[in-house]
C-alpha cells in the first residue's frame, strides 16, 4: 500500500513539515509540504533523507553492551536500563550523586520531549546544575549571558520580514537555518527584493551574503573591535534613538567613554577591513528605520562571545530596535503560554553566583549548568564530585568536545559511560551501553520548541506569525526492533533509581527573564505515560490548545489571536545597561590588546574559522549513503591564494597543525574567503586510537584545539574559532 502523510522533521529547530510516501509501512520518500502556510515547500537535502537515515543498515536496532574484551553484545533494552540503573546506584552509594552526570545533545531534539530531560533527571537526583552539560555551554552561552547583562525588551526586536536593514556577524541561516529557519535562503531573497540592506559581517562571502548591499570580512576573532567601532561612529555623529535611549536605558556615557578609543581608522587596521566599509556600514544600519544585529558561532567561539552579544545588544539598543507598543507581536505565542507582552524591559541580572564555583575552581558556576568544556577534565581530576559516569543522550563528545584527545582520555577512564543512539558513533564505540533511540518520523512532533527558541538570545529565532502545528507518528520503528525514546529512558531510570521525575511545563522565558516560569508537574510513577499523553503535559496552558492545532494537519496560521504590543505597565521599572562593568572591563581589554589575544603569527599563519555544511547537522547525517555519498569528509577551505602560496591544489592532502595538536585534511579552493582563513567544520574524523581516514570519515577540528587555558572566563565557552594554524603539504 503506498500512502502519503504530513510530518515535521525535527533534526533541527526549523522543524520543515515534510510529505512523506509511505510504502507498506515504511517512509520512501521525503519533500517538502507545499500546502504549509509558511514554509513554500522548503526543506534541506537532510530532511529529504530521513528514508535512507531510517533504513541505514548500519542503524542500531537494539541496545548493545560492552565486552571486556571491546566487542559488543546485544542485550534487550529493559535490561541494559536494569543495569544501568544498578550501576548508578552501586556508583552514587560510594561517591554520592556528584558522580554521575549527563550530556545531552542535538541527536536528543528530534523529539522535542526529550531536551529537558537530561535536565530533569539530574534535578530528581539532585545534582542539577553542577553534573548537567549540555550543548548550551559549548553553543554560544554568551547569548543567555550578554542578555542577562543588558537586561531583556519584552516586545523583542523589529520582525526580519518588514525590516529595512539586517546584520549578520558570522551567522549563516541559508546553510544553518539559525535565526531564520523558513525557508531562509528564499526568505532573504525576497526581503532584499522588498529593499532591505542585508549586511553580512564573516570572513568567507557566504550563502546568506549573496543577495547583501555590503560583506565585511573581517580578520577571525576582530568581531568585539568591529562592533564596538561601530557603537563609536553611530554616537559620535549622533546616529542614535535619543528618545529610546533616554527613557530605557543606563550607562550611555560609560558606554561612549569605553567605546572611544575604537576610532574608525583603529578598527580598520585591527579588524582588517576597510574604513570606508565600516562608517558604511555603521552609518546604513544606524540611519535605517527598522533592523537587527544577529550574532551566531563564528564570533562566539573566538573566545569573547558574550563580549560580542553584548556589544550587539548594544548596537541594537541605541538605535531602538525593539518593538513598540500599537506594533504586532513579531514573536507571537501559540504553543507557548499566553502572556501578555509588553514594550518595557526587564531589569539586567547576575547570571553566576560568586559564592560558588565549580568544581575545578576554574570558572563560576552559572545559570546555563555546568560547562561542558570542562567535561573532560571532571572526569580526569580526581577528588570528591569527580565524575565516574556519564549518560550521553543524543549527544557526540568524542567529536564535539574541545581536544579530542584529552576527550578519548576521560570517557575511557570512566567507570560506566551511556549513549544514546542511532547508530555507532564516535562517542557510542567507547560506550558500555548504547541504547538505540527512536528516529524522527517514528515519534509525533509539535513546532513548541521552535517557538522557544526566541528566548536563546536575541529572540531572532522561531516565528514571526501566530504558526504552530502538530504532526503524529508516521512510521513504526523497523519490525524487530528494540528502541526507546530518550524520555522513556530517563523515566525508567528514574522508576528503577526510586527517584521522583518532573517536567517543567507551561513557562516563558530563561534564566531569570521570565514572562511566565514553569512549574514542575511530577509524572506519575506507577504508569508511565505514552508520549502522546507527555506532549498534552508539554503543551499545558499553551495560548491555542494543543487538540485545536492537531485539527490542520499542514499547519495553521492563528491570525485571530490579538498580538498587539500592550504599552509599558506604570510600574514597571526595569531598564537596558549599556555599560555593564563585566562588559566594559573585557572590552577594555580588548582595547588594549588590540583585538583578539589570537594573531597570526610566522609559525603559524593561518586561523582555524567554524562553519556549518548542509549536508550534515554537526555529526548527523555523515554515515547516511544519501548524504555522505556527496561530502564524505569535511573539507578544509582555503582560499585560492593560500593554496597557491602553499603549493597545493583542491583535493591535495594537507597537514594542519595548532599549537595544541594536528590533523590531515583535504584541501579545498574557496574563492571569496579571506587569505589567512582555513575554514572547516567540526564533529568529523574518527577517534585517535583508530586508523585516520581523512578522505574517509574527514578530520576531527576538535583536535587542533586545546580544553586547558582557553576559556570565555565567566562561563567557559571553550575557543573554537579563530585559532592559529599552520599548513603545509602531507
Ligand atoms: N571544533 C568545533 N567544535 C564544536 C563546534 C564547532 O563549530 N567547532 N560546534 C559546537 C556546537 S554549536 C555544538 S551544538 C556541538 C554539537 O555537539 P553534540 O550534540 O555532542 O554533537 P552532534 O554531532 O550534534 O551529536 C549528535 C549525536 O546524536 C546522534 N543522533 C542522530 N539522530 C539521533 C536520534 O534520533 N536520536 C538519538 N538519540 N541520537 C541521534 C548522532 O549519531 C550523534 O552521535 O558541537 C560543538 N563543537
Ligand atoms: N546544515 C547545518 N545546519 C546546522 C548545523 C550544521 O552542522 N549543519 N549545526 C547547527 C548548530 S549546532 C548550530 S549552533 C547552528 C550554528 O549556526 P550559525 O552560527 O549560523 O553557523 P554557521 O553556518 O557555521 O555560520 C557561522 C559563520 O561564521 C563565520 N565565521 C567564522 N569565524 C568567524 C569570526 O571570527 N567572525 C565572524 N564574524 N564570522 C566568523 C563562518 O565563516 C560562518 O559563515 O547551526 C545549526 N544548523
Ligand atoms: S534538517 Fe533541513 S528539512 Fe529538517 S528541519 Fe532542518 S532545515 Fe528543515
Ligand atoms: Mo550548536
Amino acid at each position: 500500500m503506498i500512502e502519503t502523510k504530513i510530518g515535521i522533521c525535527k533534526i533541527c529547530p526549523a522543524n520543515c513539515p515534510l510529505e512523506v510516501t509511505i510504502e507498506d509501512g515504511r517512509a520512501t520518500k521525503v519533500a517538502g509540504d507545499r500546502q504549509s502556510p509558511i514554509y513554500g515547500g522548503y526543506t534541506c537535502p537532510k530532511g529529504r533523507a530521513l528514508p535512507e537515515a531510517h533504513y541505514d543498515p548500519k542503524r542500531l536496532l537494539h541496545s548493545q553492551k560492552r565486552r571486556p574484551d571491546g566487542t559488543y553484545e546485544e542485550i534487550p533494552t529493559a535490561q541494559a536500563i536494569e543495569e544501568i540503573a544498578d550501576r548508578l546506584k552501586a556508583i552514587i552509594a560510594r561517591d554520592g550523586v556528584e558522580a554521575v552526570a549527563v550530556y545531552p545533545g542535538n541527536g536528543g531534539v528530534a523529539n522535542p520531549l526529550n531536551p529537558l530531560m537530561g535536565a530533569m533527571f539530574t534535578m530528581s537526583l539532585g545534582n542539577y546544575p553542577d553534573k548537567f552539560f549540555s550543548v548550551q555551554t559549548i553553543d554560544q552561552p554568551g547569548k543567555v549571558v550578554a542578555q542577562a547583562l543588558h537586561g531583556r525588551w519584552d516586545a523583542g526586536p523589529n520582525p526580519f520580514h518588514s525590516a529595512e536593514t539586517w546584520m549578520l556577524v558570522g551567522a549563516n541561516p541559508v546553510i544553518s537555518k539559525m535565526g531564520l529557519p523558513i525557508n531562509p535562503g528564499q526568505t532573504i531573497k525576497q526581503a532584499v527584493k522588498n529593499g532591505m540592506k542585508l549586511i553580512v559581517v564573516d570572513p568567507r562571502k557566504t550563502e546568506s551574503s549573496a543577495h547583501a548591499f555590503l560583506n565585511l570580512q573581517p580578520q577571525p576573532g576582530q568581531d568585539p573591535t568591529l562592533l564596538a567601532g561601530m557603537l563609536h561612529i553611530i554616537l559620535n555623529e549622533g546616529l542614535y534613538d535619543v528618545g529610546f535611549v533616554s527613557d530605557s536605558t543606563r550607562g550611555l556615557e560609560a558606554l561612549k567613554r569605553h567605546v572611544a578609543v575604537f576610532t574608525p581608522a583603529h578598527v580598520a587596521e585591527v579588524a582588517g577591513v576597510p574604513e570606508a566599509d565600516l562608517l558604511l556600514a555603521a552609518r546604513t544600519f544606524a540611519s535605517a528605520k527598522s533592523g537587527c544585529v544577529v550574532t551566531g558561532t563564528g564570533p562566539h567561539f573566538a573566545l569573547h562571545g558574550t563580549l560580542v552579544e553584548y556589544l550587539a545588544l548594544c548596537i541594537n539598543t541605541i538605535c531602538g530596535r525593539w518593538q513598540r507598543a500599537g506594533e504586532t507581536n513579531g514573536h507571537p505565542h501559540v504553543l507557548l503560554p499566553e502572556v501578555e507582552t509588553r514594550a518595557q524591559a526587564k531589569a539586567p541580572y547576575k547570571p553566576w553566583d560568586d559564592s560558588k564555583r565549580n568544581r575545578l575552581d576554574t570558572l563560576p558556576v552559572t545559570i546555563m549548568g555546568g560547562a561542558t568544556g570542562t567535561l573532560a577534565d571532571e572526569i580526569l581530576t580526581p577528588g570528591k564530585g569527580q565524575v565516574r559516569a556519564l549518560i550521553c543522550s543524543g549527544s557526540n563528545p568524542m567529536v564535539s568536545l574541545p581536544d579530542q584527545v584529552r576527550t578519548e582520555k576521560a570517557l575511557k577512564s570512566l567507570e560506566l559511560l551511556v549513549s544514546l543512539d542511532v547508530e555507532m558513533s564516535n562517542t557510542a564505540r567507547l560506550a558500555d551501553y548504547i541504547i538505540p533511540d527512536k528516529m524522527v518520523l517514528e515519534t509525533p512532533a509539535v513546532t513548541q520548541f521552535t517557538e522557544s527558541m526566541k528566548y536563546y538570545g536575541t529572540w531572532t529565532q522561531g516565528y514571526e506569525v501566530p504558526y504552530g502545528m502538530y504532526a503524529p507518528a508516521l512510521v513504526d520503528p523497523p519490525e524487530g526492533s528494540d528502541v526507546i525514546e530518550i524520555w522513556q529512558f530517563y523515566y525508567e531510570l528514574c522508576r528503577l533509581m526510586g527517584l521522583q521525575l518532573a517536567y517543567y511545563v507551561n513557562s516563558a522565558g530563561y534564566g531569570q527573564h521570565w514572562d511566565k516560569p514553569p512549574v514542575a508537574v511530577p509524572l506519575p510513577t506507577d504508569k508511565r505515560p505514552t508520549t502522546e499523553e507527555m506532549f498534552e503535559i508539554m503543551c499545558t496552558g499553551s495560548r491555542v490548545p494543543l487538540s485545536e492545532v492537531k485539527q490542520h494537519i499542514h499547519g495553521k496560521l492563528f491570525d485571530e489571536l490579538d498580538n498587539i504590543i500592550l504599552p509599558r505597565d506604570p510600574a514597571n521599572d526595569g531598564w537596558l545597561e549599556l555599560a555593564d562593568e563585566f562588559m566594559m572591563k573585557e572590552l577594555e581589554q580588548v582595547g588594549e590588546k588590540r583585538g583578539d589575544t589570537a594573531q597570526p603569527d610566522v609559525d603559524y599563519p593561518i586561523l582555524m574559522t567554524p562553519r556549518r555544511m548542509n549536508e550534515v547537522l554537526n555529526s548527523i547525517g555523515r554515515t547516511n549513503p544519501k548524504l555522505g555519498g556527496k561530502h564524505p569528509f569535511n573539507p578544509a577551505y582555503l582560499s585560492p591564494e593560500d593554496l597557491t602560496r602553499y603549493g597545493v591544489q583542491t583535493g591535495d592532502l594537507i597537514r594542519i597543525r595548532s599549537r595544541h595538536g594536528e590533523v590531515v585534511g583535504v584541501a579545498t579552493a574557496e574563492p571569496g574567503l579571506r587569505p589567512g582563513t582555513l575554514s572547516m567544520a567540526h564533529c568529523f574524523g574518527n577517534n585517535p586510537a583508530e586508523q585516520a581516514d581523512p578522505r574517509g570519515q574527514g578530520a576531527s577540528s576538535s583536535r587542533l584545539l586545546s580544553a586547558d587555558a582557553d576559556f570565555d572566563p565567566l562561563f567557559g565557552q571553550p575557543k573554537m574559532g579563530a585559532v592559529p594554524v599552520s599548513i603545509s603539504a602531507a
